[in-house]
């Protein structure tokens, strides 16, 4: 629920069509914290590539293709992730690709701030600078929470700008990383950058939407029983209300 504003704001960007999953020119998307495979399914259903009625009748179920986790057997679903810390460097890889064969597409990745203490995101990060691959962005969902706390408690990732910063990145820092116009402005930074690939920190709110499960690590995997799912869906539907009420005001 942290990601949602971010993957679903990237895929409104992006130039891909359920038509053409193999476009050798399609920009590339890897969800590289794999976990919130939800947030993929709901975003690539809006984008027609998946049937919305089948993930919410198969998703988890015993033999299904809608895993907890994605895999590249499902069009728009680039490649399989949930070990963290492979998204950037398969990503660096496909965005020196692209540079190789002369193409233009962008390639992105969404990783997760508990994520980055895996050590082969910055061997990724250092050939990624070092390649000057401007067609290469990284989100970063800056929620302050991993699996069993916060990510300071867990495994203090330090200065993260700096860290990116130090290997020739453009950073760019999304102050609420769930308001849509600011990450499309970020976005829209990360496109006309030259030169360099650009990280994009998006500070957001783990569990965003409702009010028991925000900023609450023991959400991380937790089923809700069935007054909580009530609660979780009256205040979701609230946010969307209050979201629509400031479209039109
Ligand atoms: C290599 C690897 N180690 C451990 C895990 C177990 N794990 C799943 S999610 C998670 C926490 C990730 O935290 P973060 O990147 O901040 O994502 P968020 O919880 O904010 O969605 C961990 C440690 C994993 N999936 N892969
Ligand atoms: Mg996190």
């Amino acid at each position: 629920m942290s990601s949602m504003e971010i993957v679903l704001t990237l895929y409104s960007r992006m130039r891909i069509s359920p038509e053409k999953p193999d476009d050798p020119d399609r920009d590339r998307f890897v969800l590289s914290k794999g976990h919130c495979v939800e947030t993929l399914y709901a975003v690539l259903a809006w984008k027609g590539f998946l049937d919305l009625e089948n993930v919410k009748s198969r998703f988890s179920r015993f033999g299904s293709e809608y895993i907890g986790h994605p895999h590249n057997t499902l069009p728009g679903i680039e490649m399989n992730s949930g070990s963290l810390g492979h998204g950037l460097s398969v990503c660096t890889g496909m965005a020196l690709a692209g540079k190789m064969d002369k193409r233009d597409y962008r390639v992105y990745t969404l990783m997760g701030d508990g994520e980055l203490a895996e050590g082969s995101v910055w061997e990724a990060a250092m050939a990624a600078g070092h390649y000057k691959l401007d067609n290469l962005c990284a989100v970063i969902d800056r929620n302050h929470l991993q699996i069993s706390g916060s990510t300071e408690d867990v495994m203090d990732p330090g200065d993260i700008p700096a860290r990116f910063a130090s290997f020739s990145w453009h950073v760019a820092e999304v102050a609420d990383g769930n308001d849509i116009d600011q990450l499309n402005a970020a976005l829209y930074q990360a496109e006309h950058t030259q030169g360099c690939p650009t990280v994009i920190i998006a500070h957001t709110v783990k569990g965003k939407g409702s009010a028991l499960m925000e900023n609450k690590a023991s959400w991380h995997h937790h089923l809700p029983n069935a007054e909580e799912y009530d609660i979780i869906r009256r205040d979701l539907a609230a946010r969307k209300e209050a979201l629509i009420h400031e479209q039109h005001t």
